[in-house]
C-alpha cells in the first residue's frame, strides 16, 4: 500500500494479538484514525475484517514497518504491543529506522521496568521519545476501556493525551490515565497492581475454600453470595466474575456438575507477581499477603507431590481439612459474614503493601508518585477496580504522606471493626487445617505493624551476641555492644558499652 496517496492516520498501533487488536479497535472507535501492523501478516487481515465488521471503524492495514510508518502523522506516535523482552526490541529496531526526531514509541507490554529505562536512553540517541505504559483490564478492557498507567516521556505523553484520555475506561471522577512519572514507573505501577492482583485472587479463593470446606456451601450458594458481596462493600470486578465463575456447568458432564470443580487445581504466572516480591525484597518493603499468594501458585504447581504428600500424611494420621469440625454445629449465616469481613480487612492490608512498595520505590527514583491517583485510575477498566479504591485515594488525599493504610481514620476504624471476626476465620481454619495464607499473612501483617513493642529486641541481642551488630536501646542514645556469653557465665547484670 503506498502510504502517500492516503490520509495519514493519527496513530499507529504494532502487534495485533489479544491486546493489540482489541485495543486499536477501542482507539478507532473512539474517532482516531489508526494504522496497524504486525511481523505474521494474517493478523492485519484479521484485525481490518474485525474493524469492518465492529462498525467500519477507521483502521488501516500496513504489511511492512516501513510503510506503517510512513503512514502516520508527524510527529508519530507508535503503540506497541507484542511479547515483553526481546520482541520488543526486535520491534524497535524493525520500526525506529523509519521514525524521525520527536517521534514517541509507547510499549503497552507488561515490560520489566528497567529494560524501559534502557529503552528510553537508546531511543532517545536517536532523538526519539518513549513511554512504557502499563494496560490493564485484559481483552475486555483493551477493547472497551482499559486502565492506562504511561511513565517516560512527558512530551509523548502529551502527544497522545487526548486519543488516551478517550480510550480509558471512564469513572465518575474521569478517565483511568494518568501520567505516572518518569523513566519506566509505569511499568512499575503497572507490574505492582498486577501483585495486588494476585493477592486479591489468593484471598478470594481462602474465601471460597472455608465457605466450602467449613459451611460445606454448594457452588450455587456461593454463586449468591459473591452476588451479594458484590452488591457491598467487596464490590469489585474480582469478586462478580467469581459469583459468574460458580455459576458455570461442566458441558462435558451433561451440565450436572460446575465447572469450576473440574477443573486442575495447578495455577499459572506469567512473572509480574515474582517481580513484585522480588522489588519488595530489594526495598525491605514487607509484602506477606503479596508474597504468600506468590508461593502458593508454586505450591499448587506440585500437584503430584501434593497428593503424595497427602496420601502419606493420611497413612500417618492426619485428619482431612475441616474433619476436625465434624459433629460441631457451623452457624452458616454467622460463618459467610464474618468470611466477608476477614476478606475487606486482609484486601486493606494487601493494599497497604502495594502502596507501600510503590512509595519505596518512588522516593528512590524520584518519580513522585501520586497514590491516590494510583488508586483514582485502578477505579475502572483494570483487574483490580473495586469500590473500595475510591476510598484508598480519599485516604492519600486527606493526607499524602501517610504511612499505612491501615492508620488512615476510616480504614483503621474498619479493621478494627473487622478484627474479631478477622480472627474467627483465621483460626477456625488453621484449626481445622484449611491453608488460608493470604488472610493469615495480612492478619500478621496488621499484629506486627500495630504494636508499638516487638519481640526484636531479642533478635538485636542476639546478633549483638554472636556478631557483635551492635544494639540501641529504648532508655538513651548511642549504640551498645555486650559482651553477653562471658556476662551470663559470670551470672551478673550487663553493663553494655558504648559503642
Ligand atoms: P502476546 O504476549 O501473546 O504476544 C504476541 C504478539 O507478539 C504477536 O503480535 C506476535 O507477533 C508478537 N511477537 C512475538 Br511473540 N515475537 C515477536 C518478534 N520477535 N517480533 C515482532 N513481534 C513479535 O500478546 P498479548 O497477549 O496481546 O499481550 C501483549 C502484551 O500485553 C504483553 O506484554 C502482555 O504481557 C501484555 N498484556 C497482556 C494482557 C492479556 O490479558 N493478554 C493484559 C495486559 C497486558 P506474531 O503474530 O508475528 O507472532
Amino acid at each position: 500500500m503506498d502510504a502517500s496517496t492516503l490520509a495519514l492516520s493519527r496513530i499507529g498501533l504494532a502487534g495485533l494479538a489479544v491486546m493489540g487488536q482489541n485495543l486499536a479497535l477501542n482507539i478507532a472507535e473512539k474517532g482516531f484514525p489508526i494504522s496497524v501492523y504486525n511481523r505474521t501478516t494474517s493478523k492485519v487481515d484479521e484485525t481490518l475484517d474485525r474493524a469492518k465488521q465492529e462498525g467500519n471503524l477507521p483502521v488501516s492495514g500496513h504489511y511492512s514497518p516501513r510503510d506503517f510508518v510512513l503512514s502516520l502523522q508527524r510527529p508519530r506516535s507508535v503503540i506497541i504491543l507484542v511479547k515483553a523482552g526481546s520482541p520488543v526490541d526486535q520491534t524497535i529496531t524493525a520500526l525506529s529506522q523509519f521514525m524521525d526526531p520527536g517521534d514517541s514509541i509507547i510499549d503497552g507490554g507488561n515490560e520489566w521496568y528497567e529494560n524501559t529505562e534502557r529503552r528510553i536512553r537508546e531511543t532517545s540517541e536517536r532523538g526519539l521519545l518513549y513511554i512504557g505504559m502499563g494496560v490493564s483490564g485484559g481483552e475486555e478492557g483493551a477493547r472497551h476501556g482499559p486502565s492506562l498507567m504511561p511513565g517516560g516521556s512527558f512530551q509523548a505523553y502529551k502527544n497522545v493525551e487526548d486519543v488516551l484520555l478517550k480510550v480509558a475506561a471512564q469513572v465518575d471522577d474521569g478517565p483511568c490515565v494518568a501520567y505516572i512519572g518518569e523513566g519506566g514507573s509505569g511499568n512499575f505501577v503497572k507490574m505492582v497492581h498486577n501483585g495486588i492482583e494476585y493477592g486479591d485472587m489468593q484471598l478470594i479463593s481462602e474465601a471460597y475454600d472455608v465457605l466450602k470446606i467449613v459451611g460445606g456451601l454448594s457452588n450455587s450458594e456461593l454463586a449468591d453470595i459473591f452476588a451479594d458481596w458484590n452488591r457491598g462493600e467487596l464490590e469489585s470486578f474480582l469478586v462478580e466474575i467469581t459469583g459468574d465463575i460458580f455459576r458455570v456447568k461442566d458441558v462435558f458432564s451433561g451440565g450436572n456438575d460446575e465447572l469450576v470443580d473440574k477443573i486442575l487445581d495447578k495455577t499459572g504466572m506469567k512473572g509480574t507477581g515474582k517481580w513484585t516480591v522480588q522489588e519488595a525484597a530489594e526495598l525491605s518493603v514487607a509484602a506477606p499477603t503479596i508474597a504468600a499468594s506468590l508461593d502458593c501458585r508454586y505450591l499448587s504447581g506440585l500437584k503430584e507431590e501434593r497428593e503424595d504428600a497427602a496420601r502419606v500424611l493420611k497413612e500417618a494420621g492426619i485428619r482431612e481439612a475441616g474433619e476436625v469440625l465434624v459433629g460441631r454445629s457451623i452457624d452458616k449465616k454467622r460463618l459467610i459474614d464474618d468470611v466477608r469481613q476477614a476478606l475487606y480487612a486482609s484486601k486493606i492490608c494487601s493494599y497497604a503493601q502495594g502502596m507501600n512498595l510503590l512509595r519505596a520505590k518512588s522516593i528512590q527514583k524520584g518519580w513522585n508518585l501520586n497514590l491516590g491517583e494510583l488508586a483514582r485510575i485502578w477505579k475502572g477498566g483494570c483487574i483490580i477496580r473495586a469500590i473500595f479504591l475510591d476510598r484508598i485515594k480519599k485516604a492519600y488525599e486527606r493526607d499524602r504522606e501517610l504511612p499505612n493504610l491501615i492508620v488512615d481514620r476510616e480504614f483503621s476504624r474498619e479493621m478494627v471493626q473487622r478484627e474479631t471476626a478477622w480472627r474467627r476465620v483465621v483460626g477456625l481454619a488453621i484449626e481445622s487445617g484449611i491453608s488460608i495464607p493470604g488472610m493469615s499473612a495480612s492478619l500478621q501483617y496488621f499484629d506486627t505493624y500495630r504494636r508499638a513493642r516487638l519481640p526484636a529486641n531479642l533478635v538485636q541481642a542476639q546478633r549483638d551476641l554472636f556478631g557483635a551488630h551492635t544494639y540501641e536501646r529504648v532508655d538513651r542514645p548511642g549504640s551498645y555492644h555486650t559482651e553477653w556469653t562471658k556476662l551470663a557465665k559470670q551470672g551478673k547484670t550487663g553493663v553494655g558499652a558504648l559503642n
